[in-house]
């Protein structure tokens, strides 16, 4: 595509939203670093994804985790998102953080335990109502550490139980967002492994059953932009939780490991139609900012995903499908090459201005204040309630 007009039109309809956990207090297991001037509740939280849309101008909406983010009135946390400009977006459920959920939660051999999960699972479509929220985001720390330990098909079959219940009570908009992980908390097996397990339960729930591809996710090695092909040719690619990845769930910044992974899923992406607002494939960062400040980090990960994607909307398609069709391999893979070498970064910058932005958001964001005010204005901010 050599229309820049229409690449930049691409790229202002591309929305990335922010994880409110992001913007807490977070570590490994071995220690969670406190920075100052992080959030101390919800409110707070969305506060500073406002921030990052605020200059970013492409980060309309923020995910939340209940119960992390837990309130009185979910309806005035969503008038409190509006009057900030942003909006709430995708509704994580917690069944994982309690002694209960040892043995799993909604693959639990226990059906007191199960029963309290999708309990949970079905108070959240509770808060999707109140919010008017799209998406469900089911990601489920159910496994077994060793075998023998319970029966790998009697989980698969409570699974299906668990998730058709909660399937049933989702609204004419809504949907659920099935993630999937290869491993951890489990070690041995995990119940939803791998986006095949996770496209099997959705396409046995029904259309509004979409896979979650969370690209921290995978085995060393995988390759994601043919996970991404595949789901979107059989529109069930729901969306992404961003993140990249030395060696295995790091959530570090997307593009920040490996931005020619990110550039070939962009590329899957724009070639499937997958950016069109219709395909309804969400962009979420599912990251954790341990040891470096959070906003500009996210600030920069919106930019990384939007550098991807612009370069992937460079891609000649009419030169690729034309190597392709002459079996010419090099010259189809330089197409591909040649679009990610391009710095995009003139065409963002001009994107920004055209959008009333300031072309370079993290220098924007350090001249305002923000950063100076939240650390005077907050004092003893909260873990985002993820540690690991
Ligand atoms: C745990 O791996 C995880 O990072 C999943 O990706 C979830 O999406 C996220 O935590 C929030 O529950
Ligand atoms: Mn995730
Ligand atoms: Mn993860």
């Amino acid at each position: 595509m050599s229309d820049y007009s229409a690449v930049k039109a691409a790229l202002r309809r591309q929305h990335i939203e922010t994880p409110s956990w992001a913007f807490g207090n977070s570590g490994t297991r071995f220690k969670v670093f406190e920075q100052e001037g992080v959030p101390r509740d919800a409110y707070e939280k969305i506060a500073d994804a406002a921030t990052v849309h605020r200059f970013t101008g492409v980060a309309p909406s923020v995910a939340v985790h209940i119960p992390w983010d837990r309130v009185d009135d979910y309806s005035g946390l969503a008038k409190h998102a509006e009057d900030l400009g942003v909006r709430l977006g995708a509704v994580n459920p917690n069944v994982f953080q309690e002694d209960e959920y040892r043995l799993g939660s909604v693959c639990n051999p226990d059906p007191a335990v199960r029963k309290k999960a999708v309990a949970h699972l079905l108070e959240c479509v509770d808060i999707m109502d109140a919010i008017g929220s799209r998406d469900l985001s089911v990601w489920l720390a159910d496994g077994l550490n060793y075998p023998g330990q319970d029966s790998i098909a009697d989980r698969q079959a409570r699974l299906e139980e668990a998730l058709a219940a909660v399937y049933e009570r989702l609204g004419e908009n809504q949907r659920m967002l099935l993630e999937y992980k290869f491993f951890e908390p489990a070690f041995y097996a995990t119940d939803v492994p791998d986006w095949g397990t996770s496209y099997a339960h959705c396409v046995e729930l029904g259309d509004k059953a979409q896979v979650l591809v969370d690209t921290g996710h995978h085995a060393p090695g995988t390759n994601i932009e043919f996970i991404v092909a595949f789901l979107l040719r059989k529109h069930r690619l729901g969306g992404f939780h961003f993140n990249s990845r030395f060696y295995a769930d790091d959530d570090l910044m997307v593009g920040a490991a490996d931005p020619y992974q990110l550039f070939r899923i962009m590329v899957e992406i724009v070639l499937g139609g997958g950016l069109d607002s219709a395909s309804g494939v969400a962009f979420m960062l599912d990251q954790c900012h341990n040891i470096e400040p959070k906003i500009p980090a996210l600030i920069r990960s919106v930019q990384n995903v939007q550098e991807a994607t612009a370069k992937a909307l460079l891609v000649d398609v009419d030169a690729l499908r034309s190597a392709q069709r002459d079996g010419d391999v090099l010259g189809a893979n330089g197409v591909l090459t040649d679009a990610f070498a391009t710095d995009v970064r003139p065409l963002l910058a001009e994107l920004r201005e055209e959008m009333g932005l300031d072309p370079d958001p993290i220098a924007a964001y350090r001249r305002s204040g923000y950063a100076e005010r939240i650390v005077a204005e907050r004092v003893g901010g909260a873990a985002a309630g993820w540690g690991a």
